[in-house]
């Protein structure tokens, strides 16, 4: 173990942004009010067994009614910046055509508001509430959905670009394009490899496109980043087979989101991997150059770490289908409410080698968090040591990337407010506020506290 002089949290500059994050139907509800048409994930839930206990999002935080408090509350923790997503059905119903200005008031109101209360908006355009008629006209892997997405970005930025300043084009394409169109997880709870493989490269495209359109649009100076959620993969032992496992996982996880980007090229190895599976990435010429337009920012969610073996449990390489083998191996390490492991240490390691791999960067932290049992007392209250423990750990690597050389700007801690957790709907609680689901009311957690109280000592406030 390190021996360190100071809290390394303590060694974050006063240029640090610190912030929460959310995202529109997780939080918002009033899913059918002033013209907003459905989504994927409205279509999702109603499907039976999709989502934990049936939950949809129709109500949710009710957010959309109850704006001006959740700012009041990220002002009053003293936090400089909010992320939050704009809902693409409320703002252009159907995905396509002219905006609804009923829509686009909300994200107009929530602007003004964040500002009058000196807090900084970062728009995400995309944080998975496809329009369900552009699913149903084939959705993400349907190339015309990045052109879709291009208009409805510009249309987005031409009501806030004149206060919003940063913007991430996609939230986690790794999770719109694996989770819902190859494993079925997520909406539209599609389980076919060709159709994430498609739907993740346009995808990519969309997000090219649109960060063109606004740069081309922009009157004044604006930053322009993506959003990926990233793991670790680590090799279970140092043989080929696992090392190859590791290898793979990293490569379709996060080099086949970072690599296009950042380097303009898609990976050779996971090309190769997804060739011996029958599936092409549809790619076009021009494609790669319009997908690594270059970027302001990469926003990186980092949650766990995990360990990679490339042998079976009878000690074979291959499957009965003579695929190679490839398997998650549980660590016995800590877990949250997910089950999934608590490495902090990975964090680091993960940062230093991004400003390694893909240098001249900047990053900043857009989500880290976790999901506890929380046991509220009587007046709602939820002393969550267990994710103060866990938020102070994950601060502490990214502030020891920092020091080791990585260029990090900020943090943001997800979420904001527990909220309908996707396929888990409400029984996965994310928040450093609670909401209680009955009667709406929100009481900040003891992390909420400590997040103040970190915040405010870090920048010399005391
Ligand atoms: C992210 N995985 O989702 C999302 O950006 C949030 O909306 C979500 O609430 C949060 O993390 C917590 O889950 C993820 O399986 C979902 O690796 C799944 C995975 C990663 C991120």
């Amino acid at each position: 173990p390190r021996v360190e002089q100071v809290d390394p949290i303590d060694t974050l500059p006063p240029s640090f942004r610190w912030g929460v994050a959310t995202s529109s139907y997780q939080i918002e509800g009033a899913v059918a009010e002033d013209g907003r048409t459905p989504s994927i994930w409205d279509t999702f839930c109603r499907v039976p067994g999709a989502v934990a206990n049936g939950d949809h999002g129709d109500v949710a935080c009710d957010h959309y009614h109850r704006m001006p408090e959740d700012v009041a509350l990220i002002a009053d923790l003293g936090l400089d910046t909010y992320r939050f997503s704009v809902a693409w059905p409320r703002v252009q119903p159907g995905g396509r055509g002219p905006a609804n200005p009923a829509g686009l008031a909300f994200y107009d109101r929530l602007v003004d508001e964040l500002l009058g209360r000196g807090v900084d908006p970062w728009v995400t355009l995309y944080h998975w509430d496809l329009p369900q008629e552009l699913e149903d006209a084939g959705g993400w892997p349907n190339r015309d959905t990045a052109h879709r997405f291009a208009d409805y970005a510009e249309l987005v930025f031409a009501a806030l670009g004149d206060r919003v300043r940063t913007w991430t084009t996609l939230n986690e394409p790794w999770c719109s394009a694996m989770l819902g169109y190859a494993y079925g997880d997520h909406a539209p709870g599609r389980r076919n490899l060709g159709d994430g493989i498609a739907a993740a490269h346009h995808l990519l495209l969309g997000h090219g496109l649109a960060t063109r359109r606004l740069r081309a649009a922009a009157q004044s100076p604006i930053e322009l980043g993506l959003t990926v959620n990233l793991s670790t993969a680590d090799p279970a032992s140092d043989s080929a087979a696992d090392r190859d496992a590791a290898r793979a996982a990293d490569g379709l996880g996060n080099r086949l989101y970072l690599d296009p980007v950042l380097r303009g090229e898609y990976p050779q190895d996971v090309v190769a991997d997804l060739a011996a599976e029958g599936v092409r990435i549809p790619v076009r010429d021009g494609d790669l150059e319009v997908i690594a337009t270059p970027i302001d920012v990469l926003g990186v969610n980092y949650y766990f770490g995990q360990l990679h073996s490339g042998v079976d449990e009878q000690g074979r390489e291959r499957d009965d289908d003579g695929r190679p083998v490839r398997r998650v191996v549980r660590r016995d390490l800590p877990r949250t409410a997910m089950d999934w492991e608590i490495v902090p240490e990975s964090f680091t390691d993960l940062l230093v080698r991004l400003h390694r791999d893909y240098p001249g960067v900047p990053m900043v932290i857009t989500e880290n968090g976790a999901a506890f049992d929380d046991k509220p007392d009587a007046e709602g209250f939820v002393a969550d040591d267990d994710r103060v423990d866990y938020l102070t750990e994950h601060l502490r690597a990214v502030a020891r990337a920092r020091q080791a050389g990585a260029d990090l700007r900020g943090y943001f801690a997800w979420s904001l407010l527990d909220n309908f957790e996707w396929a888990y709907g409400y029984d996965k609680r994310f928040g450093i506020v609670r909401v209680d689901y009955e009667t709406q009311r929100r009481t900040p957690k003891r992390s909420a506290l400590w997040y103040r109280d970190t915040v405010r000592r870090v920048r010399g406030q005391r």
